[in-house]
């Protein structure tokens, strides 16, 4: 096999990326990703080196990568973990934690730590069983309870925004799997940046066009020590099948992930995709009476009713 050198230097290059015709070296890499996130940082005026910034990080290759980066950039950024209570054979949400903690605790930064049992009284596949809405998998009752948490503790903690690592893979196979089933309200929502609004704080996407296998290579030249494993109910899932189908036409069409997910961004900046609009037009939101957030029940919002459900 022909070795492929860098294009910057005669080094060996550790990852060759088709869709940008591009090959860099172990040097030369973590310098473009850096760069390059700056640059989507700026591009989609996500935050500034005034804001203080809440990373949420699972432990897993592309959370720790963004924090990384954010770090290295200069930017005033902590970290949130969210402790599911995700047992079985590998003690996923244990291990994941001590691997977010054991990374803030190298470059001294400060790792804020939402254990929800311990401050609801329950995990999350237990609330999902109890609440019958994850008899297969408690993956609707995690995602509510996730989003829900890193806007409480942003807000509770005084930060502008919240990042998240979302990658390129995730962003296409979720809007692949919206259009499938034309889900009109959750496809307009997609985006880089959504703004802050009353009672929520704006949230961010920096690595919205990075594909995992870049920010893996990110990790893995940087010597960051992340959890491989995937959640146990990750196995099998939609986005699973989707990210698997659109890698095999990535593989036939260099780039075609990229192109269309910026193809999407660049029809809703040109105005072909709305808003839809509810049916009694604006939806009113008002403080839940139990945690204050945002809701447009006119009474408890999703979360909370969540632990008033037997
Ligand atoms: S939703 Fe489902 Fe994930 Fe929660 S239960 Fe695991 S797979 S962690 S992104
Ligand atoms: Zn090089
Ligand atoms: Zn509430």
């Amino acid at each position: 096999m022909t070795t492929i050198r860098c294009h910057k230097c005669p080094q060996r290059a550790v990852i060759r990326m088709r869709q940008h015709r591009l090959a860099l070296c172990k040097d030369h890499y973590p310098q473009w990703f850096i760069e390059q996130t700056q640059r989507f940082i700026e591009k989609y005026r996500m935050f500034t080196h005034q804001d203080r910034i809440l990373v949420a990080v699972s432990g897993g290759k592309d959370s720790l990568a963004l924090w990384d980066v954010l770090w290295q950039l200069g930017y005033e950024a902590e970290g949130l973990y969210i402790n599911l209570g995700i047992g079985g054979e590998f003690a996923y949400s244990d291990e994941s934690q001590q691997a977010a903690q054991k990374f803030a605790d190298q470059r001294r930064l400060k790792l804020h730590i939402y254990h929800v049992e311990e401050r609801r009284g329950e995990s999350v596949p237990a609330i999902a069983l109890r609440t019958h809405r994850g008899r297969q998998k408690p993956c609707a009752v995690c995602g509510l309870i996730k989003r829900h948490t890193m806007n409480q503790m942003a807000r509770q903690l005084g930060f502008s925004v919240l990042a998240t690592a979302h990658n390129l893979d995730d962003e296409v196979s979720f809007l692949f799997g919206n259009l499938l089933s034309w889900n009109l309200r959750q496809i307009p929502r997609q985006s880089p940046v959504l703004e802050a609004e009353e009672g929520f704080v704006r949230k961010v996407k920096p690595f919205i066009r990075f594909s995992e296998r870049e920010t893996a290579a990110y990790s893995i030249v940087r010597g960051i020590e992340y959890i491989e494993e995937e959640c146990p109910f990750a196995e099998g899932s939609k986005q699973l099948q989707y990210k698997d189908l659109l890698n095999r036409l990535e593989e036939q069409q260099p780039g075609v992930k990229l192109r269309f997910l910026l193809g999407f961004f660049n029809a809703m900046e040109q105005g072909f995709i709305h808003p839809i609009e509810d049916e009694q037009g604006e939806v009113i939101l008002n403080p839940c009476p139990s945690c204050g957030q945002p809701t447009s029940t006119g009474d408890l919002c999703a979360t909370c009713r969540l632990f008033e459900e037997n």
